[in-house]
């Protein structure tokens, strides 16, 4: 059992836990960082520690080795990095985490949660079918293993989408061809956006570039596609869907669908701590009330990156620094000015580098349809099995919210504690009782925010599990 403390707890080596720890060396705090992973880097910088070759890095592109100085910095820090670390509990006392070795508790004065985010689920006929994955769990399998699937069908909408796409077309693999479900309306709403959005151009004409790209591939892309469902008996073998006017139907065989509609928080550790959170109605998602530095509501605990609501790996990096702050000046460790002359700058940047969103998060909304599904037989909870029927069911008999619908169907109430089906229950919800999703609510969650063993709460390691 590990009972060590610390003026610092980092939840998560993306690049806001990266950068926090580095600014906490700074500035003399005493840090530690617990990450689930087996390296540093978080979901875009995933396995950027594994071995260079010229091949992988043309494949995932320049924004990738971009988090290198991260990394580096990070890892001559000197805050304490546990890796293959996963924190199932947090509170006032500091984290509780499971590892290879045995775990335990870790006090520390101030907890910065640094989770990021996860993407939204996009439950749709057929989802749960061998094949179908997100296309950021296609993504991780390429960074991570080198692993690639030809011919695979994408399906959705949101920028990652077709950032996996052309990590694909980099990688030499064929695609069979993109569904965006982007509503054309989608298109309208964002465009007053626009021009605030240029004051950032590199990431317009980033995103004009993989376009092109996708364009000059050949990949055929489809727009306008409704109810799209995926057939399939032992695994996924064709993706259908109605086209335009007439509704026609269409089919395209295919043995592998990414499906994607955008990033939200992974609202589940501050949600479990019982910090106040929000309805973001631009975002669709549940965000943790939090000031410029990411102080919660609650005195001890601290919140940064996508985590804390969706601003990208930059944003992500300053928002961790910030926070790194936040708990060095209320630990009495940084006077008022120097807080105040360290921050400024990093709440300027942080301030440009959000100008895009507000016409990201309308030009790639989801439509209505795809964030509550309406086929009866659509498994909304993966856990459970619990499908869209059985929700219809338990609202036309009176239950009002997500958590009284864990007493009539058990959603959210499997291993995932919800993480896969909380936004769609709600949307669901929402759909069919005509509230808003902010009055709907989400599930009360609790500890421990992952599936542990006795043992990983009792502290045993793994040498002691195989002896026992
Ligand atoms: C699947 C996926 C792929 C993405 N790929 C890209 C990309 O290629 N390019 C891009 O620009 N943006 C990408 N994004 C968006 C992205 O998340 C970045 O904006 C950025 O990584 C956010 O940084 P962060 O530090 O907030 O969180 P992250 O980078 O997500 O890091 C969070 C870390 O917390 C750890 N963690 C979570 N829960 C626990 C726990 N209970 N215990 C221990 N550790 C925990 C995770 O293992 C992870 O390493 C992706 C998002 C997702 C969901």
């Amino acid at each position: 059992m590990n009972r060590s403390s610390y003026d610092l707890a980092v939840v998560g080596a993306g690049p806001a836990g990266m950068a926090a720890a580095s600014e906490a060396s700074a500035l003399g705090l005493k840090a530690v960082v617990l990450d689930e992973k087996p390296g540093p880097g978080g979901q875009i910088y995933h396995a950027i520690t594994a071995p260079r070759t010229s091949a992988r890095d043309a494949v995932l592109g320049p924004d990738y080795l971009g988090g290198l100085p991260l990394v580096d910095a990070f890892t001559h820090s000197g805050a304490d990095y546990r890796s293959g670390a996963t924190v199932w509990q947090i509170s006032e006392d500091g984290v509780s985490y499971a590892g290879a070795d045995g775990g335990g508790d870790i006090a520390a004065s101030r907890v910065l949660v640094a989770t990021g985010a996860m993407e939204r689920p996009y439950p749709l006929p057929g989802w749960t079918l061998p094949g179908v994955m997100t296309a950021g769990a296609a993504q991780l399998l390429l960074k991570g293993s080198g692993l690639l699937a030809d011919d695979a069908v994408f399906i959705g909408t949101g920028p990652l989408l077709y950032l996996v796409a052309v990590q694909y077309l980099n990688a030499g693999a064929r695609i069979e061809a993109i569904i965006d479900t982007a509503s054309p309306a989608a298109k309208w709403a964002a465009l007053p956006h626009l021009p605030m959005a240029l004051r950032q151009s590199g990431y317009i004409a980033k995103g004009l570039r993989m376009l092109a790209q996708i364009r000059r591939s050949g990949t055929k892309v489809i727009h306008g596609a409704k109810d799209i469902a995926l057939e399939g008996e032992e695994r996924v073998a064709a993706v259908t869907w109605r086209q335009g006017a007439s509704g026609q139907r269409r089919r395209l065989e295919c043995r592998h669908v990414f499906l994607h509609q955008g990033v939200v928080p992974n609202p589940n550790m501050t949600m479990a701590a019982r910090a106040a959170h929000q309805w973001d109605e631009v975002q669709l998602c549940w965000v943790v009330d939090r000031d410029t530095h990411g102080r919660t509501s609650l005195p001890w605990l601290l919140a940064a990156g996508d985590g804390a609501g969706i601003g990208g790996a930059k944003v992500a990096e300053l928002s961790g620094r910030l926070a790194t702050l936040a708990a060095a000046h209320d630990l009495g460790r940084l006077d008022a000015a120097a807080f105040a002359a360290r921050s400024a700058p990093l709440l300027r940047r942080i301030g440009a580098e959000m100008a895009p969103r507000p016409f990201l998060d309308r030009l790639y909304r989801p439509a209505d349809t795809d964030l509550a599904p309406q086929d009866e037989a659509t498994i909304l909870c993966r856990c459970e099995e619990v499908r869209r029927g059985a929700v219809a069911d338990a609202v036309a008999e009176g239950c009002p919210g997500p958590n009284q619908l864990k007493s009539f169907t058990r959603a959210g109430m499997g291993p995932c504690q919800g993480r896969m089906c909380g936004h769609s229950i709600g949307a669901v919800i929402s759909d069919l009782s005509g509230r808003s999703a902010a009055d709907v609510g989400y599930f009360r969650l609790r500890m421990p925010v992952k599936p542990v063993t006795l043992g990983d709460i009792g502290g045993m390691t793994h040498a002691q599990r195989e002896d026992s």
